[in-house]
């Protein structure tokens, strides 16, 4: 049993979302990379490790940041490098939510949601969840409601993994405030 699971996760994300490179290993272009090959590199990191730590850490995630299919591993969201997204555009729920700083507010009006580093934006299908990806950046975050249907009517496309929508940006006219009633 591994002790340090959020390190291994962390290391995960950096190796399968955003530096492949670095570690001389090859994703396709859905981001799958051989889970063979990926195990290899995180037992360099953290001796010891077994196959079904990772197993296990990948399944018991509540948030299923990564997909083991068929030898393969991906994240199935977070990148920031160059993927497609898996599958076609999906139906999206009438409102969809974001979590964010108070601060980038301003801005966002402005401008709309940018994926920023990342190569998509990321949405919430609960107020639950975008609570949690806010308080990454503030302890009071700011819930943002997005009418994701009506985007989409216009011809915004969306993906979904899992509880996550990703989409390449969101302009300023689908954006709200969320005021809990
Ligand atoms: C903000 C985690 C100013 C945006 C989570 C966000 C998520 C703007 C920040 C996933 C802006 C980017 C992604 C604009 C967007 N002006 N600020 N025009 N447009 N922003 O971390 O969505 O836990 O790259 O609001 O759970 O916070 O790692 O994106 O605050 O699903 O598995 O720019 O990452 O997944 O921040 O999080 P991020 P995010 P894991």
């Amino acid at each position: 049993m591994i002790k340090n699971r959020t390190k291994v996760s962390k290391f995960m994300s950096l190796l399968l979302r955003h530096r492949p490179q670095n570690f001389g290993l090859t994703v396709d272009k859905y981001g799958f990379a051989d889970f063979n090959k990926v195990f290899d590199i995180l037992m360099k990191k953290f001796p010891g490790l077994e196959k079904k730590d990772v197993y296990k850490l990948i399944e018991n995630a509540p948030n299923q940041r990564f997909q083991i299919k068929e030898g393969k591993i991906r994240a199935r969201y977070g990148h920031s490098i160059e993927i497609k997204p898996g599958g076609r555009s999906h139906t999206v729920p009438e409102v969809l939510y974001h979590g964010t700083s108070p601060k980038n507010w301003g801005s966002i009006q402005n401008k709309g949601l940018k994926p920023g580093k990342r190569k998509f934006v990321h949405l919430s299908i609960s107020v639950k969840d975008a609570l949690r990806v806010g308080k990454r950046k503030d302890r009071h975050p700011l819930i943002l409601k997005i009418d994701a249907q009506t985007a989409q009517k216009n011809g915004l496309p969306f993906w979904k993994e899992e509880k996550v929508y990703l989409t390449k940006e969101v302009p300023p006219p689908y954006i709200s405030v969320y005021k809990d009633k």
